[in-house]
């Protein structure tokens, strides 16, 4: 016999198994079903209701008897006896007794839970009488609670500490007077809960249940698809009835997030519907915003693009793509600029966020995609988080983190603020902001001082070591401490770390990338990777933390000016292009956003064609952008609102679909390519990207080149001219997503990169990095450094999240100071306060916290009545034109 398999007899029948199954396993392999009710397939099985009890008899000839085979462990020889009167009459004993928390209307309202289940198949009537109003907690927006209804088998408590963290539901008392409640006991809207739902999935009764369940109808479709969110790209399912979406679940498969799910995918989808979503397309008149028909519209936008062109050529329109929007909507709309209007000025949100790790990723390893997966997470030995804010900004691979931590990685934090990780991290580095780069050299300093160098790796692959170190000598950890703030011994203590605690996984974020020196500090930090050996293997590599849903993809699609699809360089690929699109591309260089926006403010640019992208309310230094906008001869904007950008400049509005209206691809952090799935009609005459840019080019007579729309067409097209995702097909992704590169249908997609040699082929080279301070510094007028981002519960510019119930979450941004600051200057913790850089100025309400440094502050920028951009700086990074966002000095006065 197979020694990897077991032999067992289950109810008579002879059957054989994997080893290293549980008894539960290998019964519902067999198709066989017993009741659960304490299981949960992402918790360690515990055993404890007994509702899935067996007789066993066990090889050894030890007598009968019953387990719970959910955690018994298949044992070959054992014979398994699933049914029998005295099984039966067992079950039957343990639903009648719990037929008391089931109520008769919840029972039809919630069928899927599995107490309603059991009782049902046990034909078992539910004996519950309606909890009393004051027994039932509704202060969270999202999770009703209703206690009465709890059987105690502590699934919540379990999923809420080992998936999300949190221990928010603790039990109290024991035996009869056993009951499960937050700590203290206060309202769920008061206790920490971030919201994630996770305890609402796994609750086996109404006792936790989804607040809009109670509102809406029971879905009567289930569509899977991809949050539209953020970079983390968590699988889910949406549930409809009547055209409208009423409930949602996290995919168990879904390879980034496993059956988990944030705040966001799991309840911030009200925005669909909307009150206030534009469904018809608009033209201003006369100053104002009226409704329009399609074909005005259309006619309005083309013959201005028509005009345009032929006064003051090509180059005089921007187009931008959008980080929300498909793959396979962002190919069209890099096409539409290069192939219908002539022009290489388009660009993305990218630009504002990771293209420096792009750039430095692709310069010094030769692809700008991140290196490794999050499955390395849990391969790591050493986690350094670096100017990222996971368990607010990627929660569900934050938890992840959390979780690796708590059982045994160590965790080193780099971040001026202490972060919810930083709060947990065996080293928590805080430097001032701005000063990653001494921080990052005084780190490469120590392993060379202290030849913590990893020669073979090196020797391998690397070059460039001598003259790396004679420049990293004079970066000693002193001198670093005396720019930064960081004592010097941290600094040895987390270089030692990361080098002999291997494998040491980076991730990092906008802390890094938004600043003067973003693109420096991403190189910096890819030096510390070359120097220890982590690159290429399991748990380790750099990993930029990709913001928006598909952010990576629109960029990688080719809306940047200096790129085609799949980053290829222009220069390199024009002929190809030229000859698969029969059409001579542009050859200037293109402008990237902030360069269209200074060209519109000089007159050069005249016309901007806006997709998805809230430039006016999410570009640093608002007030200039305002003006730049104000100077062109034509916005027209293509969103599913009417947003600050449209509001204040549009010309003419394009409704959009949301990615539930559509079907595509999203690419996620770790270059997977998953399905996006239609599970609602269009809303009003809104459209999807892809036929409203098809419809732009007919009007302007370019419609023979853009002969497909249907989004699995469009990909095919895509495939055609990016070799990395050939092998990427609708049927080969229809259950799970594939990673590029993935050349052809038997390539299994790539998981980590460089793990034989670099993506360029070659030796990677260490570079050496130059501090160059930023221009922004405190002074006695502007004595505070203000960093902006963001927090969980809102999204970016708020479009989306600020019209759904995260309102009632987190209303508004707020400035955080720490309370000393606040005690100087006698300000009390919910004051409303100007805050005023040498650019602009903003008004919100103080949050007093120790979270940030004294002489420090930071602030989000999600709501557009607060307009925090107002007060950021037109200082970007010196290689790619990122807004150094993370860096302003501003004064607080009382508003
Ligand atoms: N809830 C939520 N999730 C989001 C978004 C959202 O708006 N809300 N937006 C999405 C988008 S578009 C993006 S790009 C990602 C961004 O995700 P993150 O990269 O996590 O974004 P931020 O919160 O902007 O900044 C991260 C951290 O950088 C730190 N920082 C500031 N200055 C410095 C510095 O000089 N050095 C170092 N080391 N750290 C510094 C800040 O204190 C902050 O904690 O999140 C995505 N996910
Ligand atoms: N102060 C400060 N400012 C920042 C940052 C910071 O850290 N601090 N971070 C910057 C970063 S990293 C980013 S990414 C930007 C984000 O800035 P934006 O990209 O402007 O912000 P988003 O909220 O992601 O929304 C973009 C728009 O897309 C629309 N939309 C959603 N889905 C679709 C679709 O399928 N089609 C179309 N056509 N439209 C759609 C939404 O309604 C929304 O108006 O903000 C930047 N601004
Ligand atoms: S919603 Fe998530 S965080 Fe909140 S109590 Fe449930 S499991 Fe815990
Ligand atoms: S972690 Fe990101 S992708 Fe996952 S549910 Fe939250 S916002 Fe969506
Ligand atoms: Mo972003």
């Amino acid at each position: 016999m197979d020694a990897a398999q077991v032999r067992v007899a289950i109810d008579g029948r002879e059957l054989s198994f994997p080893a290293g199954l549980t008894v539960l396993q290998a019964l519902r392999m067999s198709g066989i079903k017993v009741p659960t009710l304490c299981h949960d397939d992402r918790l360690a099985p515990v055993g404890e209701c007994w509702a899935c009890a067996v007789e066993l008899v066990p090889a050894t000839g030890l007598p009968a008897h019953h387990r719970p085979a959910c955690r018994e462990p298949l044992l070959d020889g054992c014979s398994i006896r699933t049914d029998g009167a005295a099984l039966d009459e067992f079950r039957r004993n343990l639903l009648e007794q719990l037929a008391t928390r089931a109520a008769p209307d919840e029972m039809e309202r919630f069928p899927d839970k599995a107490l309603h289940q059991a009782l049902r198949e046990f034909d078992i009537l539910p004996r519950a009488d309606a909890s009393p109003p004051e027994a039932i907690d509704v202060s969270h927006p999202h999770i009703r609670v209703d206690m009465e209804r709890c059987i105690a088998c502590r699934r919540c408590v379990r999923i809420c500490e080992d998936l999300q963290g949190e221990s928010v539901w603790h039990v109290f008392g024991r035996g009869e007077t056993l009951r499960v409640a937050t700590g203290g006991g206060v309202p769920l809207a008061e206790s920490p809960c971030v919201g994630c739902g996770a305890c609402v999935d796994t609750c086996p009764t109404a006792a936790l249940t989804d607040a809009s369940a109670w509102r809406e109808p029971p879905a009567t479709t289930w569509t899977r698809t991809v949050c539209p969110y953020c970079g983390v790209g968590c699988v889910l399912d949406i549930g409809t009835a009547d055209d409208r979406i009423v409930a949602t679940r996290p995919a168990l498969d879904g390879p980034s997030n496993k059956g988990h799910l944030c705040v966001k995918g799991r309840y911030a989808y009200d925005y669909v519907d909307a009150d206030d979503r534009v469904c018809a397309p608009m033209l201003r008149r006369d100053g104002q915003w009226q409704r329009a028909t399609w074909d005005q519209a259309i006619a309005f936008a083309a013959e201005g693009l028509r005009r345009i062109v032929s006064e003051h050529g090509p180059d005089a329109v921007g187009v931008l793509g959008s980080a929300r929007a498909t793959n396979e909507e962002n190919y069209l709309i890099q096409k539409f600029a290069r192939v219908a209007i002539g022009t290489n000025n388009v660009d993305c949100c990218a630009r504002v966020c990771h293209t420096p790790s792009a750039a430095a990723l692709k310069h010094m390893l030769g692809t700008g995609a991140g290196t490794n997966s999050f499955d390395d997470i849990e391969q790591a030995r050493t986690l350094l988080v670096v100017g990222a804010n996971p368990l607010e900004n990627h929660p569900v691979v934050g938890a992840r983190i959390r979780q690796r931590a708590k059982h045994g990685a160590h965790l080193i934090v780099i971040d001026p603020r202490r972060t919810g990780l930083a709060g947990i991290a065996d080293i928590h580095l805080a430097p001032q902001p701005g000063t990653n780069v001494p921080l990052f050299n005084a780190l490469a300093h120590v392993l060379l001082a202290e030849d913590l160098v990893d020669h073979a790796f090196v020797d391998a692959r690397v070059d460039g070591l001598g003259t790396f170190a004679s420049f990293i000598q004079a970066w000693t950890p002193e001198r670093a401490a005396a720019l930064c703030g960081v004592p010097a011994d941290d600094i040895r203590r987390a270089a030692r770390l990361y080098a002999q605690e291997r494998p040491a996984m980076c991730l990092h974020g906008l802390g890094v990338t938004e600043h003067l020196q973003g693109t420096q500090g991403v190189m910096a930090l890819i030096d510390l990777a070359l120097l220890t050996g982590n690159l290429g293997l399991a748990g380790t590599g750099i990993n930029p933390l990709r913001g928006q849903n598909n952010v990576q993809g629109a960029a990688v699609m080719g809306c940047e000016p200096g790129t085609l699809t799949g980053s290829q360089r222009l220069a390199d690929a024009r002929a190809r292009f030229e000859t698969a699109w029969g059409v001579p591309l542009p050859r200037s260089r293109g402008l990237n956003v902030l360069e269209m926006m200074d060209a519109a403010r000089s007159g050069a640019l005249k016309a901007l064609y806006v997709i998805g992208f809230d430039v006016l309310a999410s570009l640093a230094n608002a007030t200039e952008t305002a003006k730049s906008l104000e100077r062109l001869e034509l916005v027209i904007v293509q969103d599913l609102f009417l947003n600050e950008t449209a509001r204040r400049s549009g010309h003419v509005f394009l409704p959009a679909v949301s990615s539930f209206e559509k079907d595509g691809t999203f690419m996620n952090s770790e270059r997977r390519i998953q399905r996006v799935r239609q599970a609602l009609t269009p809303r009003g005459q809104a459209r999807s990207d892809a036929e409203t840019l098809c419809r732009l080019v007919n009007a302007l007579g370019r419609g023979a080149w853009f002969s497909r729309h249907r989004a699995e067409d469009v990909w095919d097209e895509v495939r055609s001219a990016w070799p990395a995702v050939a092998g990427i097909d609708y049927t080969r992704i229809d259950q799970q997503g594939l990673q590029w590169p993935c050349r052809g249908p038997d390539d299994p997609g790539t998981a980590l990169l460089h793990a034989e040699h670099f993506a360029h082929g070659k030796r990677a080279v260490l570079e050496r990095i130059d501090y160059q301070p930023t221009t922004e510094y405190t002074t006695a007028q502007f004595p505070f450094l203000l960093t902006t981002g963001r927090n969980l519960h809102q999204f970016n510019v708020g479009t989306m999240t600020g019209r759904t119930g995260q309102q009632l979450l987190r209303p508004t941004d707020t400035l955080d100071m720490h309370p000393y600051d606040a005690g100087q200057l006698g300000l009390d913790d919910g004051t409303q306060v100007r805050v005023a850089s040498r650019h602009g100025q903003a008004a919100l309400r103080l949050r007093i916290t120790d979270a940030v440094a004294p002489g420090q502050l930071f602030a989000s920028f999600h709501d557009p009545a607060r307009a925090l951009n107002q007060v950021t700086s037109p200082v970007r990074d010196c290689v790619t034109s990122a807004p150094e966002y993370k860096v302003v000095a501003v004064c607080v006065t009382p508003a």
